[in-house]
């Protein structure tokens, strides 16, 4: 059942009212200064603090920390893929890895005396901060709709009910299994399992929203889904281009990396619209010596600002400034790595130089002499990693633009050399496992003559549904199961009053679950909450405690053991709910499902022979440090139809507002992870007190007759002429270019329209929202 409409789409707000945002809303003054402090060091320090005391989990938090990401046992950290110091040497800790797991490890208990306390109506009024600072769910439950309560159910039962509501489907392809990235391999694999051996291929997942851009081009380019640089590389590189990332919130080990790179002489260069902390100084968090001196080291040596989506015409014009200069100096330009490697090179330096500078600059909105800056460091550096996250993916042209990076990688033979390749920043910690192991709506035919002669089923062979395409199919009631496996599905996604109410058309809806968010809110008819052990608890099972494995936003493989005592002795492994949901959906299957369970080295066994580079997976996965899973394009081994790696040649796109319009990007906040809010504070950014905000041009406000801190109405401009809008934001002059603006997910969720999303990759437009801004109240 529904709350007030604008209570529960919380990022909205009613007009000429203050809007709820999804923290926790303290009711104290906005605020905001120029906070120029050097990421991470005692700023990080205290604010973990904060988080520890606030959890009550001083003690044994800190415990925790001593075991995380260490080499040999302890558990992986769930918040960023980034890898792990290999070393030993360092305790490779960060900020909010530790927010993160202290979040999971809350002695707060959400339970069936909570639920018998409160209405689905009642906390659809809540704060997404309050629904998640309620604690750790206990039990499975289920809703009731006479009492408008989530009930307790028992696990066999609510085995059963998802058994029953799938088996009476008159077509498997009626039920949606989402993936967010922090399930296990092992995990992941049975998931799969589950779904394909039920008859579908309808696998969403997180990644849909965020690297699907980056997979879909580097599989084209250099036929692999992933980077080709490995931690070591960033040691040896010469020049590294980080573009569209907010590291120093969302990837703080990377600064540890830039940091070292930096006292070695490399040059960093950060392409972002806003200038975000990691291009200035850190503190490095494992130097102790450097903290007690405040001793910042910087982790950037260039910024260049971009308008949002010029990522494409900056790069074009890189390649063009090198291909003029090549005229001159036949060494600018690797033409041996390019014959004997690549194909396409030909016409990729025809559309380079047909393109106008004119054109590169107004696309781009870089200067000429800015982009002939850039294109010189690449020249000079013999070693070149380019890492990119959200900034390029969330695009229209994501794809387009990935391929770019590749195709300028390749200009100067940057692929399958130490110091070199292309580096994607991933988000949820097993993110890229998930792809590897299973979690793929376009299944390669390899992948599944595999599964089937390994499981001896028969997967479905159609393409599945990606996120997107799963909303819509439940709003269309042609999707009437939706399971999603973790994450926050009705709050990640765009467009929420389009997205809650498809949601709400379910038959039943199932989250595997730690913590009570809004997903379970917005439910179908029947709806179920799992609660699941967390990455840090002990997982026991018949043969003993058992471990998981992880991979790295660089595909390194590793095992990971939790060792606290779960929440409460109700709560599964989520192999273990996956094997009961399972085993009641399926009753001939030709899994041994309880014997997966019983032991999880039975599962990695499987995955060894059905996964390439898992070979040996069990013994390979106890070695220190784990193993790298194979790559064949660093070998210079490229699986294209051609063999060869491909340059591409697409055409640059308009990324322009129309006239009176403005580019609206969304993104996160120092003090959340993604759905998560930790508190109303952005502290990098200088902002206190306030999620409900959209960052300015002073000129932009100035012009509109904005104050600083002023109240603004946003409407967003979909593609099929809709529009939508949020009420009273605080707008914040802020350094980012004229014509463009940001603010924070998931409030401005709002603003996503349902049908903008790409036509290269399925992703949502969540960074190119054409928007009008204007005085509260005057729209
Ligand atoms: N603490 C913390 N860590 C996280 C997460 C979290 O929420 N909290 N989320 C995790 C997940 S799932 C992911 S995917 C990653 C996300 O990591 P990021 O990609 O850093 O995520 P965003 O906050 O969306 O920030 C996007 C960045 O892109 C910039 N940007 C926007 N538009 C453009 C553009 O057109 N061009 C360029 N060059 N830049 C642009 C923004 O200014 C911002 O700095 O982080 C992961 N790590
Ligand atoms: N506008 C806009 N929207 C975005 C984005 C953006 O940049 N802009 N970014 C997108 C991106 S990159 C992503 S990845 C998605 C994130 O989408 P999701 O991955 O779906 O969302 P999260 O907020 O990470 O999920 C948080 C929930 O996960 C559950 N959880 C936590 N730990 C565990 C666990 O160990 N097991 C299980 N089973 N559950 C657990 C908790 O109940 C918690 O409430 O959001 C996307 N949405
Ligand atoms: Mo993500």
């Amino acid at each position: 059942m529904a709350g007030n409409d604008f209570d529960e789409i919380r990022g909205r707000g009613a007009p000429g009212a203050t809007p709820p945002g999804c923290g926790p809303g303290s009711g104290r003054r906005p605020q905001q200064k120029d906070d120029r402090h050097p990421s991470a060091g005692w700023g990080a320090a205290m604010s973990v603090g904060k988080v520890l005391l606030r959890s009550g989990q001083v003690m044994s938090g800190s415990k925790s920390m001593l075991t995380m990401n260490h080499e040999n046992g302890g558990f992986d950290c769930p918040g960023c893929a980034w890898p792990d110091d290999r070393s030993g040497l360092h305790l490779d800790l960060c900020e909010n890895g530790i927010k993160h797991v202290t979040w999971e490890m809350t002695k707060d208990r959400v339970d069936r005396a909570f639920f018998e306390q409160h209405t689905v109506t009642e906390l659809s009024g809540w704060s997404d901060y309050a629904l998640e600072k309620q604690g750790r769910l206990t039990e499975p439950m289920v809703y009731d709709a006479e009492t408008d309560k989530y009930v307790p159910i028992s696990w066999s039962d609510a085995f059963v009910l998802v058994g029953d509501t799938l088996r009476a489907l008159p077509d498997p392809n009626m039920a949606s299994f989402y993936t967010s990235g922090r399930l296990s391999n092992e995990a992941t694999f049975l998931y799969q399992l589950w779904a394909r051996e039920y008859g579908t291929n309808n696998l969403p997942d997180c990644s849909n929203m965020c690297h699907e851009a980056s997979g879909r081009a580097l599989q084209a380019a250099l036929g692999t889904g992933k980077g080709t640089a490995d931690i070591d590389d960033w040691d040896a590189a010469e020049l590294i281009i980080v573009m569209g990332v907010n590291a120093a919130s969302n990837a703080p080990r990377m600064l540890t990396a830039l940091a070292e790179a930096h006292r070695s002489g490399a040059q960093i260069v950060h392409v972002n619209p806003l200038k975000e902390a990691a291009s200035r100084r850190t503190i490095v968090p494992h130097e102790f010596g450097s903290m007690a001196t405040f001793h910042p080291t910087p982790t950037g040596t260039l910024d260049i600002q971009p308008r949002i989506g010029g990522d494409l015409a900056l790069l074009r014009g890189v390649a063009k400034a090198l291909f003029e200069w090549h005229a001159e100096d036949p060494t600018v330009i690797d033409t041996s790595f390019i014959a004997d490697n690549t194909h396409g090179f030909d016409d990729y330096r025809s559309c380079c130089e047909a393109e106008a500078w004119t054109e590169i600059v107004h696309q781009s909105g870089v200067t000429e002499v800015e982009i002939r800056n850039l294109a010189d460091l690449y020249r000079k550096s013999s070693r070149t990693i380019i890492s990119w996250c959200l900034g390029l993916t969330q695009q229209e042209h994501g794809v387009d633009t990935v391929r770019e990076i590749v195709n300028l990688l390749m200009m100067k033979g940057n692929i399958g050399r130490p110091g070199t390749g292309p580096s994607p920043v991933r988000g949820h910690s097993n993110v890229q496992g998930n792809r590897t192991c299973g979690i793929d709506h376009r299944p390669t035919t390899e992948f599944l003559d595999a599964l089937a002669s390994e499981c001896n089923f028969d997967p479905p062979r159609a393409h599945g549904l990606d996120t997107v395409a799963t909303i819509k199919k439940m709003y269309d009631h042609k999707v009437s199961v939706f399971v999603g496996m973790g994450g926050n599905f009705a709050m990640a996604t765009p467009d929420p009053t389009y997205t809650f109410e498809a949601l709400r058309r379910c038959s039943l809806t199932v989250h595997v679950s730690t913590k009570l968010n809004r997903s379970h809110l917005v439910h179908g008819t029947n709806a179920l909450i799992l609660p699941c052990i967390g990455r840090t608890e002990r997982d026991e099972q018949r043969s003993g405690p058992q471990s998981i494995s992880v991979e790295d936003a660089m595909s390194r493989v590793h095992l990971s053991r939790g060792s606290k005592k779960p929440p409460s002795a109700h709560v599964l492994s989520e192999p273990a709910i996956i094997a009961g949901l399972a085993s009641a959906t399926l009753p001939h299957s030709s899994t041994d499902w309880q014997a997966y369970i019983d032991d999880y080295d039975r599962i990695r066994d499987t995955m060894s022979r059905v996964i390439p580079g898992f070979e040996n997976f069990n013994s390979r996965v106890r070695e220190r440090n784990g193993f790298r899973i194979s790559q064949p394009a660093r070998e210079l081994d490229f699986h294209t139809p051609s063999g060869l790696a491909e340059f591409s040649c697409a055409s640059m796109k308009d990324v322009l507002p129309p006239i009176g319009y403005l580019m609206l990007g969304t993104m996160r906040s120092h003090d959340q992870w993604n759905t998560t809010i930790y508190s109303d504070n952005d502290r990098y950014r200088g902002v206190k007190n306030l999620r409900t905000l959209v960052f300015m041009n002073q000129a932009d406000m100035t012009r509109l007759g904005v104050p600083e801190l002023g109240a603004v109405d946003i409407t967003s401009y979909a593609k099929d002429g809709s529009t939508r809008q949020v009420f009273s934001y605080t707008a914040v002059a802020y350094d980012i270019p004229a014509g463009n603006a940001a603010g924070y997910m998931p409030e401005l969720n709002v603003l996503c329209p349902i049908g903008d999303y790409s036509n290269q990759s399925g992703q949502p437009l969540m960074k190119h929202l054409t928007v009008k801004i204007t005085p509260a109240g005057l729209g």
